[in-house]
């Protein structure tokens, strides 16, 4: 089960990049988006960055990280990344060192975008039995392309999201409350910590416009972590629905899609996972095998 949790994770988070990339941007309170070409975006192709460099390590290596974000982001750079991460890897490239360039960006202040949020899967399956290490690798990871703290603390929230639905039974009931409230332990943040009460709050409200209103369906880490795990809670019962859900609230429903798909893969494992998105998924196969082979490093000690 706890192999299946792992490859429902990073398959779940491509699966839900993949359907939401064709609704990138758009406003739709439609359930009926069901237009998947199976090709994902850059969020899945930094997830796999960040798998890659995990397993290489056997742990988290910021340096090594960075150079494989770098090389997978100059193969395919179409892949519709944000204006950060490309300006922060050429900076890395002149000689700014891979924990400082971050910090460049937007006046200084870094980046509060979702793209360390986004990527961070691999990071929540990998350290779902010790939350303080998977903090600090979700912080340290997202440390070189986001140097802002609500990007890092968003990051770190979704990390341990995707940890709790892999030590969650899926044959059990969910608590969505307590799961809220551990969340909440978890975060230092206060503003992290009001969302999860909004959050908690509006977990039976029927108008969509509403809770993406609350929530937000933006690009920045505030505006969407919450959102996933909102996502995934009202709708964990299944897989399906729960990534539906998320991309009918419009906005940046790639990556609320794909963060939505990583918590609720890792819930119910890959099984739940329809195999028409699954079959169609551009190199399902090696993001299973990374996958894989993350489990085989935890679990062969
Ligand atoms: O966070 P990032 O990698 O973008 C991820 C998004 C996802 O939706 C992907 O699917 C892809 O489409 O891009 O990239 P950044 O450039 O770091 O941040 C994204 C956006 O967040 C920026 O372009 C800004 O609009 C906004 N943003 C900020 N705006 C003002 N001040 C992020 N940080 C700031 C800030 O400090
Ligand atoms: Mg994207
Ligand atoms: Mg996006």
């Amino acid at each position: 089960m706890l192999r299946s949790k792992f490859v429902g994770s990073l398959i779940g988070s491509a699966v839900g990049d993949a359907l939401g990339s064709s609704f990138e941007g758009l406003w739709s309170s439609e359930t009926k988006i069901e237009r998947f070409s199976g090709s994902w975006t850059d969020d899945t192709h930094m997830m796999i960055g960040v798998a890659e460099s995990l397993i290489a390590n056997k742990g988290f290596d910021g340096n090594h990280m960075t150079q494989i974000f770098i090389k997978n982001y100059e193969r395919e750079p179409w892949r519709g990344y944000a204006s950060g991460p490309p300006r922060v890897f050429r900076w890395i490239k002149s000689g700014v060192a891979w924990n400082e360039a971050a910090k460049r960006l937007f006046s200084g202040a870094g980046s509060y975008g979702n793209g360390a949020a986004m990527r961070v899967a691999p990071v929540g399956v990998f350290y779902h039995k010790n939350l303080e290490q998977l903090r600090s690798v979700a912080y340290n990871q997202s440390r070189i392309t986001h140097a802002h703290e609500l990007g890092m603390e968003g990051a770190t929230i979704q990390a341990c999201a995707v940890a709790l639905a892999v030590t969650a039974d899926p044959s059990s009931e969910l608590d969505s409350h307590r799961f809220l409230r551990k969340l909440k332990d978890f975060t230092p943040n206060e503003l992290y910590k009001r969302k999860l009460e909004r959050a908690w709050e509006l977990l039976g409200e029927k108008n969509k416009v509403k809770v993406a209103r609350e929530l937000g369906n933006g690009v920045e880490a505030y505006n969407s972590v919450l959102t996933a795990i909102y996502c995934f809670l009202r709708n964990w019962v299944s897989f399906e629905d729960s990534v539906l859900y998320a991309v009918s609230l419009g906005g940046d429903t790639d990556t609320i899609g794909a963060m939505t798909g990583a918590i609720s893969g890792a819930f119910h494992g890959v099984e739940a996972i329809p195999e028409r998105w699954k079959s169609g998924l551009e190199k399902g196969d090696y993001i299973e095998e990374l996958a894989e082979k993350l489990w085989f490093i935890k679990n062969r000690k």
